[in-house]
């Protein structure tokens, strides 16, 4: 197996731009996808919305978001997206090591006042994986994201501070390091087609949607190829009947539903 090297990527992001994502824990890279890739996805991404049964993340104010679990499992032109090749080659470019796709998200916060903020949070504690601390996130954005419309904020260098937490009780993380309330937050609006990563470390959150238009967004997971199946409270608790397809604690974490993200084999 190969990492992406500098040749490929070079042209897709900058060694400061993957220094930055180092520090910060997160980078937007502006336009990855063509218009065309865009209007594709939007339209499977709407039609899976509407025939899905979708998870809710619902708060006291209101439902932060609902998703179509692992939606590269249901739909050929997302699985397409999960192993783009411009997004699996600066994933590992920026993890610095070959990547497995561990899942995929289909988003989607409503429209009209009618959501919720996305809780301050980061996505470790719902990976039942442990390997080296590599896991990221990619963040399609299929629709304009503005800040109105519950872009993301994000914690810059929070992922070196977040430690993880044996038998991880989902507790937050403002309980666990209340210092945080008081940090900069960096606000991260997206134009449709840019992508955003961000380490499963990262301290992050999203505004409400207040705009007229639903925010429709893929989230691509990727981890280390050599990961380790390690059960944890809170994706047990989430996902109550999927024991990943038989795994046994301490299995690898491989197989056709977890392929290499740069081959998708
Ligand atoms: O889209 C959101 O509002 C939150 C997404 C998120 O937390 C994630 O992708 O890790």
């Amino acid at each position: 197996m190969t990492v992406a090297d500098d040749q490929n990527t070079d042209a897709l992001i900058s060694d400061d731009a993957v220094e930055l994502y180092r520090s910060r824990g997160f980078i937007n890279v502006p336009g990855l996808l063509t218009p065309e890739e865009v209007a594709e996805q939007l339209e499977d991404a709407k039609r899976q919305l509407s025939r899905e049964k979708t998870e809710l993340w619902e708060e006291d104010e209101g439902l932060a978001m609902d998703w179509v679990p692992d939606a590269g499992l249901r739909s050929e032109v997302t699985r397409r997206l999960t192993f783009h090749p411009k997004i699996t080659a600066v994933a590992e470019r920026l993890a610095g090591a070959p990547l497995r796709l561990f899942k995929s998200e289909l988003f989607r916060k409503p429209a009209g006042g009618a959501s919720a903020p996305t809780p301050l949070h980061h996505d470790e504690p719902s990976h039942p994986i442990e390997g080296r601390p590599i896991t990221l996130t990619a963040w399609v954005a299929l629709v304009d994201v503005p800040v109105e419309r519950g872009c993301m904020s994000f914690i810059p260098g929070s992922h070196k501070l977040v430690t993880p937490k044996e038998d991880d009780d989902g507790m937050s993380p403002l309980e666990r390091w209340p210092h945080f309330a008081w940090e900069e937050r960096t606000t991260v609006p997206m134009r449709a087609g840019d992508v955003h990563f961000h380490h499963a470390r990262v301290l992050h959150e999203a505004g409400a949607n207040d705009t007229d238009t639903t925010r429709v967004s893929l989230a691509s997971i990727y981890m280390d190829a050599e990961a380790v199946y390690r059960p944890n409270f809170v994706y047990t608790y989430l996902f109550p009947d999927d024991d990943l397809g038989g795994l046994k604690p301490g299995d690898p974490v491989r197989g056709e539903r977890f392929p290499l993200a740069r081959s998708g084999a």
